[in-house]
Formats: structure tokens, C-alpha cells, sequence
């Protein structure tokens, strides 16, 4: 299996977890990112595979999709153990929503607060606003539970985590209004998997000289995890090696 990822892609990531989570083997190509040029140039099998020409991009033998989401239920439905979806319809439909939130309502937030967005100080503060919201929603979710779709891990946790990740790295973190999801952020930082794919982005932001958000201070400084399943191809971004 090859997953196609960016150093700097929160969807990347989302794939890159899921993978780990799940114990598969997976050569891992980091396409050609950089903070200038952004993901240029685009890899020939991602530009091939993906219309959009954007990562994530899996392939798994004759099997070769894109999408971060289309990629957990693939994952989910081709190597179904340790499951991450809850099993229980009604709890993993609304496991199911909660990913699509995560990535199309909370994240369409946080990319007003890039500087590349086409945005204004009241889009900005209107999205700040919207930010701290939804973590005290989140914050409510994990009363009496450990995860955000209830007592296990499973992709809304993956995808709220790397969608939060970008917020703190844009400057709106979580604060000390939501306490039970501030002891999330640290229960999921510590899981192998995650530590190694927030890891290896942490170390790209502090060799970027960029400010790395508080919660991955540790991660950022210590050496890169060699207990990961899935092993590099090619570091196409020099600071990455
Ligand atoms: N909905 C897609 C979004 C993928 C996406 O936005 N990927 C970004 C990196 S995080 C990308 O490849 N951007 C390059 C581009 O748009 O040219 C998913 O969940 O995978």
C-alpha cells in the first residue's frame, strides 16, 4: 500500500493516522511541498488519481482513491480491525457526521484565518468566535466520554484532532473554557500514532521557524519515531530529511 501525504497536509494526516491506527503496512510518499510554492510541483500519480490533484491519495493494488474520508471507509471496510467506527448505526452515523463537521464546518473556519484567505478582521473575528464555539460544543460531547463519538477512538476523533491542530497553528487555540476536550487533545497526543504523524509535523513548523502550537512543544523536539508502520519513500521537501 502506498499513501501519498504532505508534510504540512492536515488531511494527509488524517490517512496517515487511520493507517497506523490500524497496523497496515504502507510506504509513505510526502509530495513536494513548500511554505513559498505551496504543493507545487504536483506528484504525477496524485495529479493521475486525483481530478483535484490534492492529497491524500491511496493506492492498494488495483484500488487507487483520494479523499481523506473516502479513505476511512475504504480502510474501514477493506481491514475492519481494531474498528473505528463505532459499531451501533445510530452511534456511527452520528460518528459519520461528526467527521464531516469536523472537516467541512469547523475546518471551513479555520481557513479563514490563513493568510491566504480572502478574508477581512470581521471574517477573521467572526471565525474566532465560530472556533471557540465549536470547542465548547466538542467540549460538551465528552461529558462522561473519552472520544468525541463515545468510549472508543475512531476517525472523528482523527479528523477533529488534525482540524484543531490547524486552529492552535493559526493562532485560535483551545482555552481554559473546555477542559474536558483540553484532557482530550492530550489523551489523543499521546497515542503512538498520533505522536508520530503530529510529531513529524511539529518538527516541520519549528524547522520552518514557524511557531508551533503549545500542546506539541514536547512532540516538536523529540526524535523522529522509528516504532511507525509506515515507512517514508521519499522526502521530497529538504527540510523534512
Ligand atoms: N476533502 C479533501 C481535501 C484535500 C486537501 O485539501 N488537500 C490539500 C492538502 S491538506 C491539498 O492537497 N492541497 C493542494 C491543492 O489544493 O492544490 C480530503 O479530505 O482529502
Amino acid at each position: 500500500m502506498k499513501i501519498f501525504s504532505g508534510p504540512l497536509s492536515m488531511f494527509g494526516a488524517k490517512a496517515q493516522i487511520a493507517l497506523l491506527e490500524k497496523g497496515i503496512d504502507a510506504t509513505l510518499v510526502m509530495v513536494p511541498y513548500s511554505t513559498e510554492a505551496g504543493y507545487q510541483p504536483k506528484h504525477p500519480d496524485v495529479l493521475r488519481i486525483n481530478p483535484k490533484g490534492q492529497v491524500p491519495v491511496l493506492i492498494d493494488g488495483d484500488v487507487e482513491i483520494y479523499d481523506s474520508t473516502q479513505i476511512f471507509e475504504y480502510l474501514e471496510d477493506q481491514y475492519p480491525l481494531p474498528a473505528l467506527w463505532p459499531r451501533e448505526p445510530g452511534m456511527r452515523a452520528a460518528a459519520r457526521r461528526l467527521e464531516l463537521a469536523s472537516d467541512e464546518v469547523f475546518f471551513a473556519n479555520v481557513i479563514k484565518l490563513m493568510r491566504s484567505a480572502n478574508s477581512t478582521p470581521e471574517l477573521r473575528k467572526a471565525a474566532r468566535a465560530n472556533i471557540a464555539a465549536y470547542y465548547r460544543l466538542m467540549d460538551d460531547r465528552l461529558t462522561g466520554e473519552q472520544f468525541i463519538s463515545g468510549s472508543e477512538f475512531g476517525y472523528a476523533d482523527i479528523a477533529f484532532y488534525m482540524a484543531q491542530l490547524f486552529a492552535a497553528f493559526l493562532g485560535a487555540p483551545m482555552a481554559d473554557d473546555t477542559p474536558r476536550l483540553v484532557e482530550w487533545q492530550s489523551r489523543v497526543t499521546d497515542r503512538a500514532s498520533v505522536a508520530a504523524v503530529a510529531g513529524a509535523m511539529a518538527r516541520f513548523i519549528a524547522l520552518n521557524g514557524m511557531v508551533v502550537p503549545n500542546f506539541l512543544h514536547e512532540l516538536s523536539k523529540s526524535p523522529r519515531s522509528k516504532s511507525a508502520a509506515i515507512q517514508p519513500e521519499q522526502a521530497s521537501n529538504k527540510l523534512e530529511n
